[in-house]
């Protein structure tokens, strides 16, 4: 296992060195912010990146996320360019020495929550997804503010709405398609380079807003390891994504993928499923609906030992910041998952 921590470059609050004095720490997860999804990332930015999480002391081996452009999912004519450049920010990555990148194919929105700033009864707050709220909201009204970190704040909204228009049209199997065309364009590219592809799961795992996500169970998980059955196409197993979901069995997923050699990436964080939704808690196991000693041994026990970074924390002693991304959740989280890997290491 190999720890690791997101860092949003320059503008995190963060800073390299709060990273580096984690027990354990390794590398940084970490992306080129100033590019528009779609281009090619600089090699000097990317250079620059590498220096200076390097002199920090960190690695420099993993990106989260190369985002993938909307007219790839969407399977339009211009895809190919678009395409081309993923692998050529691909061939660059590899080149500085990135051995694994997280990527999505969630259509329009990345990670969904209703609030932000949840009160939990000691007082942190954290991001919660309440059915009833999500009723409410809908984003393409004009008079609907809501906003998520997740989410390309580039749109307008009816930029928005003409995008959601065009999913509106297409199933889930064109969605699929769009995928594994994309796969066998970028996964000999991976493999040449020797860097992992890790897919984000759908965060929530259901359609939301009506639109089609595909990458959220173990049947579709299957489903998409086989469109290009080669190791290079792999996994980012998020526990709380998946665990959102009580007909996901996370422990039994870890265990399988892990012990396929799919698994690339972990982001580990507890949640508690609710009736109406969830709510994401501290990482330990008594906090959620998740037994994080099991997911942990389960990837031990299969031979994991790739990337594992902490998942979003509440804010907790004051801290304000980027929702899910504070210094001090995270680092417990962090503590917590170092705890787990030496128990289940030394049992
Ligand atoms: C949320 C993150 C996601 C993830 C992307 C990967 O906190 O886990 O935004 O980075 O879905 O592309």
């Amino acid at each position: 296992m190999k720890l690791s921590f997101r860092w949003y470059g320059q503008d995190d609050k963060i800073t390299l060195e709060n990273i580096r004095q984690i027990p354990g720490m390794y590398s940084v997860v970490t992306a080129v912010y100033d590019v528009p999804v779609g281009e090619v990332w600089s090699r000097e930015s990317i250079a620059a990146l590498k220096k200076q999480t390097e002199d920090a002391g960190l690695a420099f081996e993993v990106i989260e996320s190369v985002p993938v452009h909307e007219d790839i999912k969407l399977g339009k004519p211009t895809r190919e360019r678009y395409i081309e450049n993923y692998c050529e920010n691909i061939r660059r990555l590899g080149e500085a020495g990135v051995k694994c990148i997280c990527y999505n194919f969630m259509p329009v929105f990345d990670w969904t929550r209703t609030q932000l700033d949840h009160v939990l009864a000691d007082g942190s707050t954290s991001l919660v997804y309440y059915q009833e709220q999500v009723d409410k909201v809908n984003p393409l009204n004009s008079d609907s503010d809501l906003t998520l970190p997740g989410w390309d704040a580039s749109y307008t909204r009816d930029e928005l709405r003409a995008v959601v228009a065009e999913y509106n049209a297409m199933t889930a199997d064109d969605l699929w398609n769009n995928l594994q065309y994309f796969l066998e364009k970028i996964i000999p590219v991976a493999a040449a380079y020797d860097v992992n592809m890790a897919i984000h799961e759908d965060d929530p795992c259901w359609s939301i807003f009506g639109l089609p996500r595909i990458i959220t169970d173990e049947q579709n998980l299957d489903k998409f390891l086989k469109l290009v059955d080669d190791p290079h196409n792999g996994l980012t197993l998020c526990t709380g994504s998946l665990g959102c979901s009580a007909k996901n069995d996370v422990v039994k997923m870890a265990a399988k993928y892990a012990k396929m050699g799919r698994i690339h990436f972990v982001h580990m964080r507890n949640i508690k499923i609710l009736p109406n939704g969830f709510e994401e808690r501290g990482h330990l196991s008594a906090d959620g609906s998740l037994d994080m000693y099991a997911i942990t041994k389960a990837l031990h026990d299969n031979g994991f030992d790739g990337y594992v970074r902490p998942d979003h924390g509440r804010m907790i002693w004051g801290e304000t910041g980027r929702p899910g991304y504070g210094l001090f959740d995270r680092a417990l989280g962090a503590a917590y998952i170092n705890g787990l890997w030496e128990a289940v290491e030394k049992a």
